[in-house]
């Protein structure tokens, strides 16, 4: 059976994702999208022999539509998410869930008074092949209990409208998903360092940032997240155990050994570091929706990560270490 997927959001990586429904994933075709620049939705839809409705609504409505995929803008992303549990339908929402804690809350409550998981969120490096080794090796006790880890996110460079905020909210999200997802609980505290910033940002932001968080069993994890590096994408990730290290693998690429140097090329941006991940987050997916249901980072991971999000703003404004404050996870997500 193929699964007819509607698209709302068509800019950068909806534009991506959509090609990767057509080309990549067997079994499932986009048929409808929409976007706030109808032009644009108007455009990509001919590509690739969609239709495209005139909002976000008439895509998860279209009787034709099973799945929906939302790539707009995050603070419409709830808006959706509700609009898709409440028609029955199964939904892949890149991140953030929402923006807010409790938009991301009024989600979870819905998909659970519904009765079963509809909802995705795109924690993609969940799909990569490098973290699913480092949660093997963690998992099979080869390292003995992790104590400490470290990570590194580094982007080339960021817009104007990049505010210091961004630099949690968008950007360290994916390590408070992969950090809980590693490890296999909560994290309970965070604090913010902010080191001497780059002379290459722009004015107002704060780059890099140095975060520190403590998880429920006393891992204690930093992370540089440094969003003008100016030499390329960088993501790295170390997890020290009691007896052994784990240490997530550098994209494979040659190493050139000529005049009197030994190079190697650094990947410019996120898209072909993560690209085999988010092909195989929507294969998985697309096997997921045929089965009626969510499988993958859940409702509830988007809600973890959307409180912590908030918890880590707080500390680099205040300076101080802060509590998470999580209620309690539900019976419906595995708690
Ligand atoms: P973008 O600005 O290129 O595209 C967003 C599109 O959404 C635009 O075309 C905009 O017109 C449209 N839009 C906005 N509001 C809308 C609405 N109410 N209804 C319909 N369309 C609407 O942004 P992007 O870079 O493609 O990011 C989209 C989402 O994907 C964001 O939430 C972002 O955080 C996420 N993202 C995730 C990753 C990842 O690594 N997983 C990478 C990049 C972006
Ligand atoms: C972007 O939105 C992403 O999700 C990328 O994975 C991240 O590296 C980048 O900093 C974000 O802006």
């Amino acid at each position: 059976m193929t699964v007819h997927i509607g698209v709302i959001g068509t800019g950068m990586i909806g534009q991506d994702h959509i090609r990767r429904i057509t080309d990549v994933v067997t079994g499932a075709e986009v048929v409808a999208m929409a976007d706030l620049d109808a032009d644009r939705a108007r455009q990509v839809a001919a590509g690739v022999g969609a239709r495209a409705l005139a909002n976000g609504h008439d895509v998860i409505d279209d009787p034709l539509v099973d799945a929906v995929v939302v790539t707009s803008w995050g603070p419409t992303h709830a808006e959706y998410v509700l609009g898709a549990i409440a028609a029955g339908k199964p939904v892949f929402c890149e991140k953030p869930l929402a923006t807010k804690a409790e938009d991301c809350l009024r989600i979870v409550e819905a998909e659970q008074a519904f009765g079963r998981r509809l909802v995705q969120v795109g924690f993609m490096r969940r799909y990569d092949a490098g973290y699913r080794a480092m949660k093997q090796v963690i998992e099979s006790g080869e390292i003995g209990a992790p104590l400490v880890m470290h990570c590194v996110h580094r982007n080339a460079t960021v817009p104007e409208t990049y505010h210091s905020d961004m630099a949690v909210q968008d950007t360290a999200v994916h390590e408070l998903d992969i950090i809980r997802w590693l490890l296999g609980e909560d994290i309970v505290s965070a604090q913010v360092i902010k080191p001497r910033r780059t002379s290459r940002r722009f004015e107002h932001l704060q780059d890099p940032q140095l975060m520190l968080f403590e998880t429920a069993s006393g891992v204690r994890v930093d992370l540089e997240v440094f969003v003008n590096c100016r030499y390329g994408y960088d993501i790295q990730c170390e997890t020290v155990g009691e007896t052994g290290v784990v240490r997530l693998p550098d994209p494979a690429d040659v190493w050139v050994r000529t005049a009197s140097h030994l190079r190697t090329n650094v990947l410019q941006d996120w898209k072909p570091r993560f690209a085999a991940a988010f092909d195989l987050e929507f294969v998985e997916w697309v096997a997921s929706v045929r089965d009626g249901t969510a499988a993958g980072p859940s409702a509830w991971d988007g809600y973890a990560t959307a409180v912590l999000s908030d918890t880590t703003t707080e500390a680099l404004h205040s300076g101080r270490v802060v509590s998470v404050r999580l209620k309690d996870r539900p019976a419906f997500y595995g708690g």
